[in-house]
């Protein structure tokens, strides 16, 4: 079994900075990482990870938005968002970093994002649906950003208030 690493909780400085593009000397302790995130992601459990979220602040995230039963996991290294539609979509979002809280993201509806796999060749992926919301999520992390801001401040408050709360009653809990 590959090693899980701890997951980062808001206010953790790390996911409010902007992380750092993956060189190509470091090929083999990226690879190491990336199975590290992909086995912490599954055990969360959760449908997408950013290096930052882990502590790590560089430009990979991990994703897995296909079915239980059909394991689709994608590593994807420097990604950009580079298309974007006019159409938008609302879904609810949750995030590994603000555990048990939920609220309604609106988002373009689908997206083209441009990676580097591990290989360190050029791909692309379009998504729609919850791959686009997932993509779109995670590029967020690499840039600092969270879903909870895309929310109005009331909700936000609300939002931040009670993960605080939370958090605090499950470290009295340990
Ligand atoms: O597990 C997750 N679910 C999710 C649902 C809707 C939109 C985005 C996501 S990503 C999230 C895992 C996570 O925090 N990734 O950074
Ligand atoms: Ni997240």
């Amino acid at each position: 079994m590959t090693e899980t690493l701890p997951i980062l909780y808001v206010p953790a400085p790390i996911l409010r900075q902007k992380a750092k593009p993956v060189g190509t000397g470091d090929a083999d302790a990226v690879r190491a990482l990336a199975e590290k995130m992909l086995a912490t992601m599954y055990k969360a459990p959760g449908v997408g990870l950013a290096a930052p979220q882990v502590g790590v602040g560089l430009r990979m995230v991990v994703l897995d938005c296909g079915p239980k039963d059909a394991p689709a996991p994608m590593v994807l290294v420097n990604p950009e968002l580079v298309a974007a539609s006019q159409e938008l979509a609302v879904r609810e979002e949750g995030c590994l970093s603000l555990p048990n809280q939920f609220a309604d993201v609106t988002r373009p509806y689908r997206v083209k994002v441009r990676y580097l796999s591990l290989d360190g060749a050029k791909q692309e992926v379009e998504g729609e649906g919850l791959l686009s919301a997932c993509l779109q999520h995670e590029i967020d992390h690499l840039d600092g950003k969270l879903f909870v801001d895309y929310l109005s401040i009331l909700k936000r408050n609300m939002l931040l208030r009670r993960l605080a709360k939370e958090l605090k009653a499950k470290v009295r809990e340990d």
